[in-house]
Order: structure tokens, then C-alpha cells, then sequence
């Protein structure tokens, strides 16, 4: 009986996992064409495999497979670091055709198409893109109004978005003289820290508060789990509400906006205090602002819409010190980090013809300049950002030893089916694997690799 508990145990650990990495890393486009769904996870008896049933909408079923494959390296993998296994199984993806499939599909389809798109004049930018919100920015405004105390969870490996978003939702509604707090369990990143204007407490605190009917707000995720420590806490909430723009089949707090076409939270977090017409001052501002900078990549990614030009805009009228937030944000380049980078620039290929250039650091250059792993972050998009570079790669030194790659293209070369070849995964545009040779080794297979893949089956130039 144990050991069916435990495998059990397994297989809910393991749908988590993909679950999560569905929304967030997996960006594999079969992964991304509808809602996917993993509806349950079979772990076999020896553990040596588990079989991962999904359902979804609108799936090419064959495609999503496939994409799982090229991908599997990547989730195991992530399995692997989650459960700390040491022994991670091997992965089967199926689509389910039990029973429950039809109720899964009918429960996707009243999600999707059952939800409150109409919500408030003035809120076109959310409203048009709200197919899969559940509850309109209004009957959120409501919640708010009836409730006056309130928890805020940023998700884990905080980011300026999901920490802007809770502490303007925090200062707005204590500039109504209701009790709010962001209660975290990790520092918080020092691009960031600025942001904080005293909403924070730990676990503890929170715990010694008198919490009584308190509403828990995740903002930027809709997945519980990524709150990990403060799980317990959230719960005790009387009610959840999610506010997030990643797309999931499994929203799983008592209210939810969930609002895929939105570039950042704190646009949604905007459009909601403005309905409430609840104070933004200017810390409020500056901490949507950043949220918003930061998630659209300075306002450059492709995800950035009109609407949020026009928020970034009204945030600026609110007193936003724009300078201020680039300086804290994007002008922390420390020494170690500026040194790693001589040493990378100095080793740097550029082969195939100025099509691909690659780089590495070991540990050995990390020691040296007192460098943390963080610091070789960005690297392969440097390398990427050459001239005439299609696909770039950087490999470093793990601290025990294997060899971390990542893989970055531009327009054509698809590096998710390449890092799959060495049983990694990822992105079409970004995507790596962990390699157990040596960093000779390691960069020798992947430099004929790409020589060949540009020639042919990861894509050709198409001029
Ligand atoms: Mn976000």
C-alpha cells in the first residue's frame, strides 16, 4: 500500500511540474497552440517511466506529442531539480482518452467560452483579451470592497512584475485604511528591492498577525504551488483571487483573471484600481511601472500592445521617476559580471561562415573574479546580438562539474529540436541542455552540429 501512495505521490508531483513549466518555460510552439491540459500522470511500479495523459482544445494531438518529445529532455530535467531525484523516469505523453476525458474538455470549453468578457466601459484593453478570465475586473473590485484584510503572495523567483503588482495592490488598498502585507520567503532581487516601500513581512509575521477572513491574492500566477512555503498560509485565506497573464488550463484559486494578451500583471492590477478608482500615488505607480518595464523587456517585446504605452503613459502623469526605475533596474552591472564577460569576448568563436558564434566560462574564471553563476546570465543573447549571427551558444561550468549550454537563434535555426538531440529542450528561439563530457567535448559536438543543422535539418537560411 505504501509503495501504490508513493507512486501515486509521483505521478501528482509530476503533473504539477509539467503544469507549471506549460505556462511558464515551455515555449515550444505545438505546446502553445491551445490549452493543454495534464489531466493525470501514471508513474510506473519500478518507477523507471510515467506515462503523462493530456487534453486540451483545438490540439493538433500529434504535434503537441512530438512537441513534448523534443521537450522532454528539458522537463525531466526540471523534474529532476524540483524533486531533487537522482533518478529521474523517463516520460510518455498520451492524450486522454479515459471517461474523464470528455468532462475535462466540457470543463475547458465552459472555462473558455463562460466567462464574463464584458466587463466595464474603459476597459477595453483587458476585456477584449478576456476570454479565459472567469470574473470581470469589476466583480474583482467588488471582492476588494468587501473584504478588509489582505494577504499578497508573490510567486517564487520573484520578478519586478509579480512583486509590482502585490505591493500597488498592498499600498492601494492601505491608502483605504484597510491591513495589507506582501508576505514573502526569499530575498528579494536587487533590481527590485526599490519597489518595496515596507509592504513586506516574513511567514512569521504573517503568522502573528490576527488574519481573520483574509483574502489571499496571487498575483502572476495562477499555480499555488509557486508560492511553495507560504502554501499553508494562502490557504487559510477565507478566499483566493488570482490576477495573471499566463496562459493555464487550471486556475485553481476561488476567483480568477487570467488574461493571456495582456503583456504584464500590473497592466491588469492598472485597469483594476482604476476601476475601483483607488488611490495610485506614486509608489504605486513606480511599482506597476516597473512590473511593466521589466515584463515587456523595456517595452520591446512582441507581447507589448498599444494599451501598454498608454498605462506606462498614465504611470508617468502618477509621478513615475522613469530615469530612476532604468537606473535601478538595468544599471547594476557589478565589476565580476564586466570581467567574465572580457573573458567570454576573448574566447569567442565565430564559425559557419559568421553564421554562429559560441563562448564559455568555466568555473575556474568564476573563482577568479568572485563571480556568481548569475553572473554569466544574458551571455548567449550577447553572443546572439552579433551581426550576421544566426545561432549562438554559451556553455558554462556547473559547480559540479557538467557542462550547461544555452542556445539562442534569431530568426530560422530551430535550436529547441538541437538541444533535444542531447536530450535537452526548451524554446525554438532559446533552449539548452546539460552535457556530462568535458567543455572541449561538449563545444566540439555542438559546433558540428550547428555547422550541419544550418546546412539542413534545424533550418536553413530560407533566402
Ligand atoms: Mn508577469
Amino acid at each position: 500500500m505504501r509503495k501504490n501512495y508513493r507512486d501515486q505521490r509521483l505521478g501528482e508531483e509530476i503533473k504539477k511540474i509539467i503544469s507549471q513549466l506549460l505556462q511558464r518555460e515551455l515555449k515550444h510552439p505545438a505546446l502553445n497552440q491551445g490549452i493543454i491540459t495534464i489531466s493525470h500522470v501514471k508513474s510506473a511500479q519500478d518507477g523507471s517511466f510515467a506515462t503523462v495523459y493530456f487534453t486540451g482544445i483545438g490540439l493538433d494531438e500529434g504535434a503537441v506529442i512530438d512537441g513534448f518529445n523534443q521537450s522532454k529532455g528539458f522537463i525531466r530535467t526540471e523534474i529532476g531539480k524540483a524533486m531533487g531525484l537522482r533518478f529521474t523516469p523517463d516520460l510518455r505523453f498520451k492524450v486522454d482518452e479515459t471517461e474523464q476525458y470528455g468532462q475535462h474538455i466540457d470543463e475547458l470549453i465552459s472555462r473558455v467560452s463562460g466567462g464574463d468578457s464584458g466587463s466595464a466601459a474603459g476597459m477595453t484593453a483587458v476585456s477584449e483579451a478576456g476570454m479565459t478570465a472567469n470574473v470581470s475586473v469589476s466583480e474583482i473590485v467588488d471582492l476588494l470592497e468587501s473584504y478588509e484584510r489582505f494577504l499578497l503572495f508573490p510567486h517564487v523567483s520573484m520578478d519586478g512584475d509579480t512583486l509590482g503588482a502585490a505591493v500597488a495592490i498592498c499600498l492601494s488598498l492601505r491608502e483605504l485604511g484597510k491591513r495589507a502585507y506582501v508576505v514573502i520567503d526569499e530575498e528579494i532581487p536587487d533590481i527590485i528591492e526599490f519597489i518595496e516601500y515596507k509592504t513586506t513581512i516574513s511567514i512569521k509575521e504573517a503568522e502573528a498577525l490576527e488574519l481573520e477572513n483574509y483574502l489571499s491574492i496571487l498575483p502572476d500566477s495562477s499555480d499555488v504551488s509557486r508560492i511553495e512555503t507560504r502554501g499553508e498560509l494562502f490557504s487559510s485565506g477565507k478566499e483566493s483571487l488570482c490576477i495573471d497573464h499566463h496562459i493555464t488550463g487550471n486556475p485553481t484559486c476561488d476567483y480568477n483573471i487570467i488574461l493571456p494578451e495582456v503583456a504584464s500583471t500590473c497592466e491588469i492590477v492598472y485597469d483594476i484600481l482604476t476601476e475601483a478608482d483607488y488611490p495610485m500615488h506614486e509608489e504605486i505607480a513606480t511599482a506597476l511601472y516597473v512590473g511593466i518595464l521589466t515584463d515587456t523587456g523595456r517595452f520591446q517585446y512582441e507581447s507589448t500592445r498599444p494599451q501598454t504605452h498608454r498605462i506606462a503613459a498614465s504611470l508617468m502623469e502618477k509621478g513615475v521617476d522613469v530615469n530612476r526605475a532604468f537606473n535601478e533596474v538595468y544599471q547594476k552591472l557589478t565589476p565580476s559580471k564586466l570581467f567574465v564577460e572580457k573573458e567570454l569576448l576573448e574566447d569567442m568563436e565565430i564559425f559557419a561562415d559568421g553564421k554562429a558564434a559560441v563562448g564559455f566560462i568555466t568555473r575556474k574564471t568564476l573563482d577568479l573574479y568572485d563571480a556568481k553563476d548569475a553572473d554569466t546570465e544574458g551571455m548567449s543573447e550577447k553572443l546572439r546580438s552579433i551581426v550576421g549571427v544566426e545561432v549562438s551558444v554559451f556553455a558554462r561550468e556547473l559547480a559540479d562539474g557538467r557542462i550547461k549550454t544555452s542556445m539562442r537563434s534569431k530568426n530560422y535555426f530551430d535550436v529547441a529540436a538541437l538541444a533535444a538531440k542531447y536530450g535537452g529542450g526548451g524554446h525554438i528561439r532559446a533552449a539548452g541542455f546539460t552535457s556530462e563530457k568535458t567543455m572541449e567535448e561538449t563545444l566540439s559536438d555542438i559546433k558540428k552540429s550547428i555547422e550541419a543543422g544550418l546546412m539542413g535539418d534545424c533550418g536553413s537560411d530560407p533566402q
